[in-house]
């Protein structure tokens, strides 16, 4: 994954790789993480090859690509498709899971529960189910939140929380973050990092929840508020919907706060993607140091998974630095796809 990745139009694995990523879809909207992790190395592997892969044995001379991985490629090479697309996609059952896995605020347990109550589509959900406040949206919008977001429309609503978040304080900033950081021509979602230098959480965090968030509902930009269930013990997000002015298509928008101090960890965090930072924060375990959203740290005694010290800050202000102290070579945002 840390090696330089540059994007190849003519690569002649095209259509391989088309494939692969198709299955690689499935894997991640089943959360199988180990295949969707195989599929990614492997779809990345390909895009660096200079010449098409044609059998089993020249994909398993490419480090990343392993036995069952080969015979796929192989397989697509002479077929054109993958059969086990076909029968992924052949079950009914399977494709009202994926259907329903589409729904906001849905996992697959939520998914296949839905299914297995008779549910089949989404206006069975809609008149039929019992849905928490977050899933009825999702239900609702499902077909806005399904649909990409063009960059220059994630750059307008970036465009908006900056005017508003620096009328409510001219030293606060608003960042746009996620798969816009890579330099994504579209994005799933708009991730909007809010920080203020030299500023600990609270102060931004109370002026987004009580002055922001507020004034954007009242602009009819913001439409609704998503709970955020896991990883937001210390209140340091947002989730909701947002829109542009007359226009009636609903967007997926998270609001992250950042003490100023720790703009470098965040940055690198929120810019992902989550593979590059499964793979950066592997390194810091291996150096024996501790890489998460709020900074590196070093000397963390572990006992087995558990900390048992919180360790020292090594670097949190810094994204650069984050790279220096972890032997990594800088990479530009637009270069951390794996
Ligand atoms: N992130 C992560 N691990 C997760 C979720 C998120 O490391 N499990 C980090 C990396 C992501 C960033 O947060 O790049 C933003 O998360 P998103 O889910 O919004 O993903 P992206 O912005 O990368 O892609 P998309 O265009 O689908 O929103
Ligand atoms: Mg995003
Ligand atoms: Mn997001």
């Amino acid at each position: 994954c840390m090696q330089k990745i540059e994007a190849r139009r003519d690569n002649p694995n095209a259509r391989t790789i088309e494939v692969l990523q198709e299955m690689l879809e499935y894997y991640t909207k089943t959360a199988d993480h180990w295949r969707d992790f195989a599929y990614r190395r492997a779809i990345n592997a390909l895009r660096n090859q200079a010449k098409k892969i044609m059998t089993r044995g020249e994909a398993l001379a490419i480090s990343g690509i392993g036995s069952r991985l080969a015979d796929k490629i192989e397989e697509i090479v002479v077929t054109n498709h993958l059969r086990r697309l076909d029968y992924t996609n052949s079950s009914p059952e399977d494709r009202v899971i994926q259907l329903f896995l589409g729904v906001y605020g849905a996992g697959l347990a939520q998914a296949t529960q839905w299914v297995a109550q008779g549910y089949r589509s989404l206006d069975d959900l809609r008149d039929k189910a019992t849905l928490k406040p977050n899933q009825r949206i999702g239900v609702e919008r499902y077909h806005d939140f399904a649909q990409r977001i063009p960059r220059k429309e994630v750059e307008a609503h970036g465009a908006i929380v900056r005017r508003v978040v620096q009328a409510a304080d001219k030293d606060m900033q608003a960042i746009i973050v996620g798969s816009y950081r890579r330099g994504a021509k579209d994005s799933g979602d708009i991730d909007v990092l809010i920080t203020k230098p030299g500023a600990p959480l609270e102060p931004i965090r109370s002026l987004v929840m009580n002055v922001v968030v507020p004034q954007l509902f009242e602009e009819g930009f913001l439409k609704a508020g998503l709970a955020t269930p896991r990883h937001n013990k210390d209140g340091s997000k947002w989730h909701g919907a947002s829109s542009l002015p007359g226009i009636d298509l609903w967007r997926r928008i998270d609001l992250l706060f950042v003490p100023g101090p720790e703009i470098g960890a965040a940055l690198l965090y929120f810019t992902g993607n989550d593979i590059f930072n499964r793979s950066m924060r592997l390194l810091a375990r291996k150096k024996k140091m501790c890489l998460n959203q709020r900074g590196l740290f070093t000397d963390v005694l572990r006992n087995g998974q558990v900390k048992t010290n919180p360790g020292r800050l090594l670097e949190a202000g810094d994204e650069r630095r984050i790279f220096e102290l972890l032997g990594v070579p800088w990479r530009r945002s637009e270069e951390r796809t794996c």
